[in-house]
Formats: structure tokens, sequence, C-alpha cells
């Protein structure tokens, strides 16, 4: 008789959660041959469109790991793309979303509001940076928050224009496309793409060498000259870059921007989806950058996992939009809500700041150590558990995205998910989950090491 992948499935697929043994275990190559059943099916059902980076099954995940179908145990450097920021499947999120599940699963809160859509809302105005009056409406996702965080900006300013950054990411929703910098894979052939959205430059000190207040008035004067204060609504910037890089800006960039804002009646958006809750070792990265937006916008880390988006800020600018201007049939969904309001209680509560911090320095040490002895490494930087080589080649500094590529790759056929971003694809980023513990961290980066010399 012959056997097929789904005989030879190992022994009964492991609960999720931070119970799950927090071990490295390769018993097959990657994809082993569940894995790779499961990809054939993606290949033929699933559109072309929809990329993946690990070729796994996931099964299980929790604490700093995510087990495939294979039996093979991964160490998590990646949280979902920033999202199971708390840890995947924690036990406080489970029970909410277990409790919610069981009581109602939607009213949409247009039509029947709930309790937990409103915990939410005070939770994020109380916890985002400012102490002025704040109020709050919640989303699916990151790019419907931006959407909606740009429709919020024009009808306060009566204006009309944006400004975006080089090397800034946003969503890939046709308002947001044109807010992203990157063609590749993000807009290429899907335009035409929203009117009335500028590009200045970014900050970017490894690469530009230009002090924050020069970076600053570079942005100020095409702001200025090419859309003028009096069309601009918005200014929309990542405080530290995500998918561009994780670029963190000079010193004093972001507070010159917002000043100018500010006396130019300019709403200035920080968008936080990928930085916030704890993620930098702050609850926002604004918090570390000195300033205060007008609007923020959250999604990802905001309800460990579930798929739940805000636009948080000043009140004045968040009533501007006339009642059922905003809104949708799934935003701010009980089940979310529920999950947002037991992570939030995890982000203020268990130590997750602090946890960021100690992440930061165990990543940036064995990074900086690792670029002391290879000039491939051009940079280190990022705050928290939010850090990032950047890879060059070494006498240009020009971007090695090859080299990049062949380096995640590998890690990937180790058991190590980490995950590329850059304008160039040639910065490795590091978002582990706080709840990784420091010798999977140092697993991790040893395999990473490896790696890199062998490349
Ligand atoms: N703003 C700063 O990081 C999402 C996108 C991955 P959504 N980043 C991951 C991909 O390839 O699609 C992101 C972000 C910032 C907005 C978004 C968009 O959030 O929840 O993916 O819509």
């Amino acid at each position: 008789m012959s056997t097929t992948a789904s005989d030879t499935l190992i022994a009964p697929v492991p609960v999720g959660g931070p119970d799950l043994p927090q071990e490295r275990r390769m018993v097959t190559s990657i994809p082993g041959p569940r894995s790779q059943e499961l990809l054939a099916r993606k290949a033929a059902a699933v559109a072309a469109g929809v990329g993946h980076t690990v070729p796994i099954q996931a099964v299980a995940a929790g604490g700093g790991v995510v087990v495939d179908a294979d039996g093979n145990s991964l160490i998590d450097l990646g949280a979902g793309i920033a999202v199971t920021t708390l840890g995947n499947a924690h036990p406080k999120v489970v029970a909410a979303v277990q409790e919610q599940v069981a009581q109602f699963t939607h009213t949409c809160f247009m039509v029947s509001p709930y309790e937990s859509y409103v915990a939410v809302a005070e939770a994020l105005n109380r916890i985002t940076p400012g102490s002025h009056a704040k109020k709050s409406a919640l989303f699916n996702s990151g790019a419907e928050a931006v959407e909606n965080a740009i429709k919020i900006a024009r009808k306060y300013t009566k204006k009309q224009a944006v400004v975006a950054f080089d090397h800034g990411y946003h969503g890939r929703t046709n308002l947001t496309m044109a807010l992203t910098a990157k063609s590749m894979p993000y807009k290429s052939g899907f335009g035409p793409f929203a009117g009335e959205i500028y590009r200045a430059p970014m900050s970017y000190p490894f690469r530009d060498g230009l002090s924050g207040a020069d970076a600053a008035r570079k942005a100020i004067s095409i702001m200025e000259k090419q859309v003028g204060a009096d069309n601009l609504a918005a200014v929309i910037i990542e405080p530290i870059q995500g998918e561009g890089g994780f670029i963190v800006p000079a010193d004093g960039f972001l507070q010159d921007l917002q000043a100018w804002c500010r006396s130019n009646d300019v709403v200035f958006i920080a968008d936080e989806i990928q930085t916030g809750f704890a993620r930098t070792g702050a609850m926002f990265a604004s918090e570390l950058m000195g300033i205060e937006p007008d609007l923020i916008t959250t999604a990802k880390g905001i309800a460990g996992g579930l798929p739940l988006a805000a636009v948080t800020g000043r009140a004045e600018i968040m009533d501007a939009a006339h009642t059922g201007g905003l809104g949708g049939t799934y935003g701010g969904n009980p089940i979310a809500c529920a999950a947002a309001i037991a992570a939030i209680d995890v982000f203020e509560n268990d130590g997750m700041i602090e946890r960021a911090r100690e992440i930061e320095t165990i990543l940036t040490s064995r990074l900086s150590q690792m670029k002391a002895d290879d000039p491939r490494l051009g940079d280190i930087r990022g705050h928290g558990a939010m850090i990032a080589a950047e890879f060059v080649v070494p006498g240009t500094g020009d971007p090695d995205g090859t080299l990049t590529g062949a380096i995640a790759k590998a890690c990937i056929a180790e058991g190590v998910i980490v995950l590329t971003c850059g304008t160039y694809g040639n910065v490795i980023r590091f978002l582990p989950p706080l709840s990784i513990s420091d010798e999977l961290l140092h697993e991790g980066l040893d395999v990473l090491a490896a790696a890199l010399s062998a490349a």
C-alpha cells in the first residue's frame, strides 16, 4: 500500500499558545510533504497575486514558535508582520474571544451599538500620545484606517492634497496604493491611482547623511512650493517606516514637520500601524520621536491577531465628519473588540514595553557584533522589538538585495522565520513576538550569523 503525505501525519496537532514546546525542531526539510500538499492546493485555488514568504502549512503558534503540519517548529522573528506582538494565541485574548463569540458575533455597531467598541475607543483615546481631548473610530484593516484618516482630514480642513513620503507604506487599496511609495509589488499595473497625493523626501540618515532639520527643510520646501499649504489637508508618515526598510528619521525631522503642519492648518497623521502597541519599546513610536500627532492610525498589534484597526485623534478633527460619513459593516466587530480590550490590558500591565526594550538590547548587541566583523552589514537600526539590518555591497554601499534574499531564504530553510523589507529589498527586519524567550532569540541570531558567513 502506498503512503501519501496525509497518512504520515505526525501525532496529534499540538494546541497553540505559550505552552507549545519552545524549541526549534526540524523533522523534515522545508517544505515537508504535508506543507507541499497544501502549497499545491494553494497554487491551484488561490489567486497568484497572494504570495507567501515561508513555505509551510502553519498549524499552531505561540510563545516564540510557529509549528507546521510536518512537525517542524520554527523560531518566529516576524510575528505575522508585527501583529502577534504579545504572543500568538495569548491566553487572555483566547479567553476574551471565546466568551464574546458565544455571546453575540455581530450586530453592526452602526445598527445596535455595544459596550466593547466604546471601551476600545476609550482605551485608545487614553493610551495614544497627547493629553488633548480625543475620539476614535474603528475599522477592519490598516489600509481602511488610513483611508478614513484621510477622509477625516479632508473634511476638517476643507482641503484635498495629501503628502506622503519616499519609502512610505500605507496599504493596498486604491487611495493607500497612491500613498505607498514602492511600485513593485504593491502598485505596478494597478493604476490609475487616487489623485491629489504628493511625495516628499524622507529623512534616511544612513543614505542621505542629513540632519533632521535639513531633511525637514527639504520636505517642507516641496510641500510649500509643489503643493502649497493652502491646498494641503494632511501629511501622513510612519514615525519609523516599516515596509520601506525600518527607516528611523534623524532627530528633529518629525518634530519640525509637525510644527510646520500646526502653523499651516495641515493635519499631521502618524501611521503607527506597524510601530504601535509596545513594539518599539514605547506604547507608540511617536513618544520616542517627541511628537503628538493630530491623528494616529493603528491596526496589527491592537487585537492579538484579530482584524481590527482604528483612527484616533483630536476630538474636533475626528468630529468633522457628518453622522453616517464613517463606518462599515464589520468595523469594530465585537469579537475583535473583546480581543483588543484583553490585548491592551496585556500591553499596559504585563511588562510588554520593558520586554520590547530587553529584546532591543539583545538584537542590537548581537547584530552590531556581526556588523563589526562583516562590511556587508551596512546599518543596524530600530527601536524595541523592531530592529533591522541593512545589507550593502562593501565599498560602494549600494543596496544588496540579492544577498539579503539569500540570507532570508537560508534562515527559513533552517527553521527561522525572518522577513525582508526596504525599497531595495536589502533589509532583514526583526519583529519577534515579545513572548519569545532570550534563548530562542539568540538561537535565531546564531542561525542568521551562520547564513551570513555561508552566503
Ligand atoms: N500602514 C505602516 O505597515 C501593513 C503589509 C504587508 P493592512 N504592513 C504590512 C503586505 O504585503 O500587504 C501596513 C503598515 C503601515 C498600513 C498598513 C496596511 O495595513 O492591515 O495590511 O491593510
